[in-house]
């Protein structure tokens, strides 16, 4: 493994070759930590300085996350594909009577918890469709299943579309705050670790119009995360990018996920140092904003962890690239490599107060992961085993690469891999045996 120089080095080289001249205050506030508005968020899309972009990128990356890239051993479960809604983007949903419709039953749910145990997995990853017949006692009794069978394996389960749904078939009014959260204190109480990133997609009316109608709105989404955070869960976010919306509209995105992240980690920040600037909400109003990139609290390792942060919080973004195959919306052409690392820079540089990017294998190819953990991603997620949501290039459900297969990505990227758990904590292994270091 090469030895990467000082960072001072390496902000110095990138201020010296920068192409764009458009680019060179953005690279000084980058270097400076000092946060990015929207319009410098455009102007990283638009320039064709692509190299200064990645440089950038990769700079704030090390700063926060050094030589390591982060895998992890987990088994996603799709439990249906059966769901009320048809969104234009997704080849998995299915109607009840419709052909490879799915559902498992709890005995096939236990004996995935037990295939996790087997693989050694610390993570399951389940999600599903919203289903239109299921009980709530099911999803309870999904949780209370592989808590009894695999007591340690974190369960990080339902994006914030399912809460909503679950509130609504518990009866609990899917509109209303105390509802959702009565749902995910049940959903903890059964198991619930985390709350996955997904189903967030682009945070937009009109794209929320053109491709996912009657999907739930971004704003409900936020308030999802937002109330499972402050019940003390984990969560990430997604943006599914590369469609009908526009690069204003991943820009916002990036930026209310922020401006939340603010809110969520000013307690924390005051309480242990971490930086805090003024910065401009994506409406013009003023407020305090958690820079984890700037150089002095990067440099003192300062980020939130479940010891420190009194609350939950958003632990990482994954850039979801959009893949038309088989989905309603296949006329497009879906984003190139290009378009997919640049969203991946413009991500680490933008959110500023996510400790972690993910570059999501299965959807991005490993080969693109492997690269993009030297442009701004410092996660590639997991061995995955069994994958039914996207299929790239004509993929099966079974999309399985090794431990070793992870390693070695990291590796010849010229970092140095880590074991982490759901929680980012380092996982020690000796086969299928684990430990977790606590914070
Ligand atoms: O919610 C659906 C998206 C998401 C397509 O939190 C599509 O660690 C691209 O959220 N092309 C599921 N994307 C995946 C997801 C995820 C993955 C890995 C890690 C984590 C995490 C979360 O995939 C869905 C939807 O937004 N999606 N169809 C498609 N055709």
């Amino acid at each position: 493994m090469t030895t990467f120089p000082a960072i001072d080095t390496v902000a110095h080289r990138v201020l010296e070759r920068v192409r764009d001249a458009a680019l060179t205050p953005i690279a000084e506030d980058v270097i400076h930590g000092r946060r990015l508005d929207a319009e410098q968020g455009m102007t990283l899309f638009r320039t064709s300085d692509i190299w200064t972009v990645c440089s950038l990128a990769d700079l704030v990356r090390r700063r926060l996350n050094g030589d390591v890239a982060y895998y992890n051993v987990n088994r996603h479960l799709n439990y249906s594909n059966i769901c009320a809604l048809s969104c234009k983007f997704c080849a998995f949903h299915r109607k009840r009577d419709q052909d490879g419709a799915y559902e498992y039953s709890l005995d096939d749910i236990r004996d995935e918890a037990i295939k996790a145990i087997d693989a050694g997995a610390t993570e399951m990853h389940i999600v599903g469709g919203l289903h239109p017949w299921l009980p709530f006692e099911y999803y309870l009794d999904m949780l209370r299943t592989i808590r009894e069978t695999a007591p340690r394996v974190h369960i990080k389960a339902f994006t914030a579309v399912e809460i909503v749904h679950l509130a609504r078939i518990a009866k609990r009014g899917r509109e209303k705050e105390e509802g959702i959260r009565w749902v995910i204190r049940q959903l903890k109480e059964a198991g619930l670790g985390s709350m996955p990133g997904g189903g967030a997609e682009v945070f937009d009316d009109r794209v929320h119009s053109e491709t996912h109608r009657g999907k739930i709105s971004g704003d409900q989404w936020l308030i999802v995360h937002r109330l499972a955070h402050e019940e003390g869960l984990n969560t990430n976010a997604t943006m599914l990018y590369g469609h009908v919306e526009t690069f204003e509209d991943r820009i916002r995105h990036m930026q209310l996920l922020r401006q939340e992240q603010d809110r969520t980690l000013l307690d924390w920040a005051r309480t242990q140092g971490a930086c805090t600037q003024t910065a401009i909400d994506h409406d013009g109003a003023e407020h305090e904003a958690v820079v984890l990139t700037d150089p002095a609290t990067a440099a003192a390792g300062l980020q939130p962890t479940s010891e420190t942060c009194s609350t939950g919080y958003y632990q990482t973004l994954i850039p979801l690239p959009f893949i038309p195959d088989d989905s309603e919306l296949e006329h497009l052409p879906g984003p190139m490599g290009l378009e997919n690392l640049r969203t991946m820079c413009v991500s680490r540089l933008m959110l500023d107060n996510f400790p972690h990017i993910k570059a999501f294998w299965i959807m991005q190819t490993l080969e693109m992961a492997q690269f993009m953990l030297q442009n701004g991603a410092d996660d590639i997620d997991g061995t995955v085993v069994w994958y039914d949501i996207t299929k790239v290039d004509g993929a099966g459900t079974h999309q399985e690469v090794t431990q070793r297969d992870l390693q070695r990505a990291a590796r010849e990227a010229g970092f140095h891999p880590v074991e982490r758990d759901t929680l980012y904590r380092t996982v020690h292994r000796d086969g299928r045996e684990w430990t977790v270091d606590e914070d």
